[in-house]
C-alpha cells in the first residue's frame, strides 16, 4: 500500500517517520538547529494536526483551532508536519530550514502559514494561548486553542502567571502538551532546576492527565478526552529525546546539535527512510523562496468600530481620566459593533481609569493581577485575534517591566494598543521604581511600534478615538498630573471637537521666529506659560507640540535649521527621547541647529511632581530663564 492510501494510525506512523527523516536531514543541511526536541514531541504533533479543526489551504479560516508551539527552537518539527498535512511542499522546508530570505526561520516565525504565534523566548506560549483562548470566549466560538510546551521551560516564572489566569477564566477551550522528555540544554530537568511540574498545574487548577508521548491511540484518546473537560487540561506527554534514532535516545546534547552527514545515513537506515541529503544539499543553494506574505491581509485589525463624538474638556484634569471616559464612551457605541473591544489590567485600574470601563463591560474586561508579562503577551495574542485589544498601566510596569514582551508583540505583528499613564517623574512621591524615564526610548528600538504622547485632556481623547479603527501596536503614553486645557494664543481651544489627530505631525503652539522650542509630554503646560512670559518680554521662540516623538516631519526639521536654535523639552531621560529623536534626524537630513535638552538627566528623588519638575528645570521659572537664554 502506498503511503498516500494509509489511513488512521498505519497512517500517523509513516508520516512520523517521514517527518523525522526531514527533521534530521535539515538539521544536518544547516549544520545547526534542534532535532532532539523535535524528535520528541514529532508525535504529538502529529496527533494534534490530525484532530484539529484546520484547512492547510485556508490556513487563517476564522473559526479553526489554533496550535502554538512554545518551544519555537522545536521549528524542524513544526515546518516537517505543517508541510506532510499540506501547508507547503516538505522540499521548500527542509532546503529553506534557516537560509537567508526563507521562512523557515531557526525559530517558528507566524510569517509561515499554520505557525500561530512567534516563539523562541521560552516561556511565552502558554501566555499566547491563554490570550487566543480568551479570545475565542469573546466571540463565542467554539474553536479550540493547543499549546505545546517543554519540560525545562516550565521553569520560567511566566507559566505561573499564565496557568493563574487560564484557571481563573476557567478557560475549557485551552489545551496544554508538555514534552517531557526530562531534558533540557544542560541536562537532566531534575539536575537543572527540580520542579513538580504534575503537582504545579494541579495546585493552580488545572486538570492533568499523563500519556505516552509516541503512543497515538493513548495522545489520540487523551486529545478527546481533554475536549470534555469544564476546565483547562495539561497532558503531561511522556516522551524520548532524540527517539526514533538509538545513538540519540535520551541524549541532551541533541537538543541543540545537527547530526553529521555520516551519522544522518545510519540514522535514515535505522528509520527506513531513503537518504537524500546530497539531492537537498543541491538545491538548497537555488531553492526560489516563496515572495513574502502580505502581511497586512492576514494579519492587520480589520474592525468596523466608530470613533464617535469627542468629549470636549473646558475644565482642567487629568489625561488618564480622559482616557478613561474615552474608552467607555467607545465600548458604549460600539455595542452593536462586530469588532469587540477588550481592556487589560493589572490591579491598577482605579488609577489608570479603566474601572468605568470594568464596571460596563466586565465579560471584556480582564483582571489580570500582578502579571504583566503573562498580560502583556496575552492581550497581545488577544489583539491578534480581530480583537481591539487595550492594556493600561503605569509607565514602569508597561514599558520597561515588560520590554521584552512588548517585543514579541512587535515581532508577532500584534495589534495591542498599551494606554501607560504616571509616565516619567510625574508619578508623584512614588520614588525611582516607579518613575519610568525610558518609555520613548524603548519603543524607539521596537521597530514597529509607535508611540504617542497626548497633550491635554482634549487630545486624550481625539487620539484614542483616532486608535480605535487602528491596526498595529500603539503606546500613548501621559502622566499623572491634571493639565490645564492647552488653548492658543487666540484663547481658542488647541484641541477642539473638529482637531484631528495626525500621527507624525507637530502641533504649533505659539508662532515666532528666536528659535524653536519643541515639548513632548507633560511638561506642555510650564511650557507654554513659560514661552508666553517670554513672548510679553518680546522673545518669540517658536513652539511646537509634538506628539510622536520618534517622527518627526522634514518640514518641522527644516523650520528648525532655519531658525537655527532649538530647545527640547520632556519627561523622559534626556538620552533616548524626543532630544535624541531631534540630534538624529537634524543629521540625517544634513541640517544643523544648535540644541539644548532639557529633561530628566539621572535617577530622580521621590517628591511630588511639580518639585520634581523644579529640580530638573522644567517648572515655568526655570523654563523662562534656559529658554530665554538659549534662543537670544
Ligand atoms: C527565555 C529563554 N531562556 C533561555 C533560552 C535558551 N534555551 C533554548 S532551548 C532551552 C532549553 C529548553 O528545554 P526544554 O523546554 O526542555 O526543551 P527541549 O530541550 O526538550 O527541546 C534553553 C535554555 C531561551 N530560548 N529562552
Amino acid at each position: 500500500m502506498s503511503k498516500q492510501e494509509l489511513t488512521g494510525i498505519p497512517m500517523l506512523e509513516a508520516r512520523s517517520k517521514e517527518a523525522r527523516a526531514a527533521i534530521l536531514t535539515m538539521t544536518t543541511l544547516a549544520g545547526c538547529g534542534h532535532p532532539g526536541g523535535s524528535m520528541s514531541s514529532i508525535d504529538i504533533l502529529n496527533c494534534l494536526y490530525h484532530t484539529i479543526r484546520h484547512d492547510p489551504k485556508n490556513p487563517y479560516m476564522e473559526n479553526r483551532d489554533r496550535v502554538v508551539v512554545s518551544i519555537g527552537h522545536i521549528s524542524p518539527a513544526v515546518y516537517s508536519i505543517l508541510a506532510l498535512t499540506g501547508y507547503f511542499p516538505l522540499e521548500d522546508a527542509i532546503t529553506g530550514y534557516r537560509v537567508l530570505h526563507s521562512r523557515y526561520e531557526g525559530h517558528i516565525e507566524r510569517e509561515l502559514p499554520g505557525v500561530e504565534w512567534t516563539t523562541g523566548n521560552l516561556g511565552q506560549g502558554l501566555s499566547a494561548a491563554v490570550g487566543m483562548a480568551l479570545a475565542a470566549k469573546i466571540k463565542n466560538s467554539d474553536a479550540r486553542v493547543y499549546v505545546l510546551m517543554g519540560d525545562g521551560e516550565q521553569q520560567k516564572g511566566q507559566q505561573a502567571e499564565a496557568r493563574l489566569m487560564a484557571s481563573k477564566y476557567q478557560l475549557n477551550n485551552l489545551c496544554a502538551i508538555v514534552d517531557y522528555n526530562r531534558l533540557q540544554i544542560s541536562g537532566s530537568i531534575n539536575d537543572v532546576m527540580p520542579q513538580n511540574i504534575r503537582k504545579s498545574y494541579e495546585a493552580d487548577g488545572w486538570m492533568v492527565m499523563e500519556v505516552n508521548g509516541h503512543d497515538f491511540r493513548q495522545i489520540l484518546s487523551t486529545l478527546e478526552q481533554a475536549r470534555k473537560q469544564e476546565k483547562p487540561v495539561m497532558i503531561l506527554a511522556r516522551t524520548v529525546m532524540g527517539k526514533g534514532v538509538d545513538f540519540m535516545e535520551n541524549q541532551h546534547k541533541y537538543h541543540g546539535s545537527a547530526l553529521k552527514p555520516e551519522q544522518l545515513e545510519e540514522a535514515l537506515k535505522q528509520l527506513g527512510e531513503p537518504n537524500r541529503f546530497e539531492e537537498y544539499k543541491a538545491l538548497r543553494a537555488v531553492t526560489p523562496f516563496a515572495p513574502a506574505l502580505a502581511l497586512d491581509e492576514h494579519f492587520s485589525l480589520k474592525t468596523d468600530l466608530q470613533a464617535g463624538q469627542p468629549i470636549v474638556y473646558e475644565e482642567k484634569t487629568d489625561n488618564r481620566s480622559a482616557w478613561g471616559a474615552a474608552i467607555k464612551d467607545l465600548g458604549e457605541i460600539n455595542q452593536a459593533a462586530q469588532t469587540p473591544i477588550a481592556v487589560f489590567d493589572c490591579d491598577l485600574s482605579g488609577s489608570v481609569k479603566t474601572d468605568g470601563f470594568a464596571k460596563a463591560f466586565p465579560e471584556r474586561f480582564f483582571q489580570a493581577g500582578i502579571m504583566e508579562h503573562n498580560t502583556c503577551v496575552a492581550a497581545g495574542a488577544m489583539s491578534s485575534c480581530g480583537i481591539q485589544t487595550f492594556w493600561s498601566d503605569f509607565g514602569m510596569f508597561g514599558a520597561a517591566e515588560v520590554y521584552n514582551m512588548q517585543r514579541l508583540n512587535d515581532i508577532n505583528h500584534a495589534n495591542l494598543k498599551v494606554v501607560l499613564t504616571h509616565a516619567g517623574i510625574d508619578v508623584g512621591e512614588d520614588g525611582k521604581t516607579h518613575q519610568s524615564i525610558d518609555y520613548i526610548s524603548l519603543c524607539r528600538t521596537l521597530p514597529g511600534v509607535r508611540i504617542i504622547l497626548p497633550a491635554d485632556p482634549n487630545h486624550t481623547d481625539r487620539i484614542i478615538r483616532w486608535l480605535i479603527d487602528k491596526p498595529g501596536n500603539y503606546v500613548v503614553a501621559m502622566g499623572r498630573s491634571k493639565i490645564p486645557i492647552l488653548k492658543t494664543d487666540a484663547n481658542q481651544l488647541m484641541y477642539p471637537m473638529d482637531y484631528s489627530f495626525e500621527y507624525g505631525k507637530a502641533d504649533l503652539l505659539r508662532e515666532g521666529n528666536q528659535g524653536c522650542v519643541l515639548v513632548c509630554g507633560t511638561p506642555v503646560a510650564n511650557t507654554i506659560k513659560a514661552v508666553d512670559t517670554l513672548r510679553e518680554q518680546g522673545i518669540f521662540p517658536k513652539l511646537y507640540y509634538i506628539s510622536s516623538p520618534l517622527s518627526l516631519e522634514r518640514t518641522l526639521l527644516e523650520e528648525i535649521a532655519k531658525l537655527g536654535k532649538v530647545v527640547t523639552i520632556e519627561d523622559h531621560f534626556i538620552r533616548g527621547g524626543l532630544g535624541t529623536t531631534l540630534a538624529e534626524r537634524l543629521a540625517e537630513e544634513g541640517l544643523c541647529a544648535r540644541q539644548l535638552k532639557i529633561g530628566v538627566d539621572k535617577y530622580a528623588p521621590s517628591a511630588p511632581s511639580d518639585q520634581l519638575y523644579q529640580y530638573f528645570g522644567m517648572d515655568a521659572q526655570s523654563l523662562i530663564k534656559s529658554i530665554g537664554e538659549w534662543v537670544q
